[in-house]
């Protein structure tokens, strides 16, 4: 496979699974979800990664119904690829992790590649206060929680989803999920070119720094030859310098209040739009395109957002 000439720019708007809500610019209603998500798309974001959360309260849903507030409303406003997020939180089974994806059938979802300690318990220093009463307890769990993939539960969701002809995000946390990846095509669950999200600075997974990234694409290299696409998801701080880093080495990048509050270093974003124009801006000036929605259908061979169901 020749090298991409373009480069995606994925944007997470909300998250869930670790994002704190402890930023006003977070958006948690159906409302700012849909705004954020338009907003960012039209900044140059070819691929919205959403999550839901309670309208009221902010935290992780994994209801459906909650999607439906939002995704026929993003839809109409803008032709993004959709990639609807399996994650759900720590203390979701996959069966309601993928209940979501299986309704509307996107064009995209993320698939988790290993279980881990997706730890997040640091963050209770950094507040005194919290916007909502459950978060403090969610954050300070998160020390004594399993993200739950398993072999299984991957197999589980592969094949429930499979059938949807839905591209899958393989987040790897670590080098090890690159080898259960691996695994997984070997035995026919998943086929090439897969596209990787190399997921960076996560508690629980591998450090967010230039020898780590370059050790995951050498290994996948070895592991995938030239059949595979790849994207960066760095968290906190290391968001925007690991993503500028990772389109110069032929990555695709994703940024988002999902994975960084900040614009920054100390800073918070002021939207989701801001961190994808800042991106854009980068990757343009260092001699680099963007793709369109429809060049990064192309280049992840994807359905077409008119075999959606929603
Ligand atoms: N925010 C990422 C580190 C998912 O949505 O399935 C984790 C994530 C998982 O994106
Ligand atoms: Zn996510």
């Amino acid at each position: 496979m020749a090298r991409q000439k373009k480069t995606v720019i994925t944007c997470a708007i909300t998250g869930a699974i670790h994002t704190p809500t402890m930023s006003d610019a977070l958006p948690y209603t159906p409302d700012d979800i849909a705004a954020q998500a338009v907003e960012a798309a039209e900044a140059g974001a070819a691929i919205l990664h959403l999550h839901a959360r309670n309208p009221q309260n902010g935290s992780v849903s994994i209801d459906p119904e909650d999607f439906n507030r939002f995704l026929p409303r993003i839809k109409q406003a803008t032709d993004a690829v959709i990639n609807i997020s399996t994650g759900g939180s720590l203390t979701n089974t996959i069966e309601e992790r993928i209940a979501p994806a299986l309704r509307f059938s996107p064009e995209m979802c993320s698939m988790n590649m290993g279980s881990m300690n997706f730890s997040f318990h640091p963050l209770a220093k950094r507040y005194d206060t919290y916007k909502f009463d459950w978060e403090k307890a969610y954050i300070e769990n998160s020390k004594a929680s399993i993200f739950r993939n398993t072999f299984a539960d991957i197999e589980n969701a592969a094949t429930q989803l499979g059938r949807h002809d839905i591209k899958f995000e393989h987040e790897c946390y670590d080098v090890g999920h690159l080898y259960n990846l691996k695994f997984c095509m070997d035995s026919g669950l998943f086929k090439a070119p897969v596209f990787i999200q190399f997921v960076m600075g996560i508690l629980g997974g591998i450090g967010a720094d230039i020898d780590n990234l370059v050790f995951m694409k050498k290994t996948a290299d070895k592991l995938f030859g030239d059949d595979y696409r790849w994207s960066i998801l760095a968290a906190g701080s290391a968001q925007i310098p690991l993503a500028t880093t990772a389109s110069q080495m032929g990555g695709n990048v994703r940024v988002g209040l999902e994975d960084s509050l900040f614009i920054t270093r100390g800073k918070l974003a002021e939207s989701n739009a801001q961190q994808v124009a800042k991106i854009r801006r980068i990757v343009e000036e260092l001699g680099s395109e963007v793709a369109t929605p429809d060049e990064a259908r192309e280049i992840l061979a994807l359905k077409g957002g008119d075999k959606v169901d929603f």
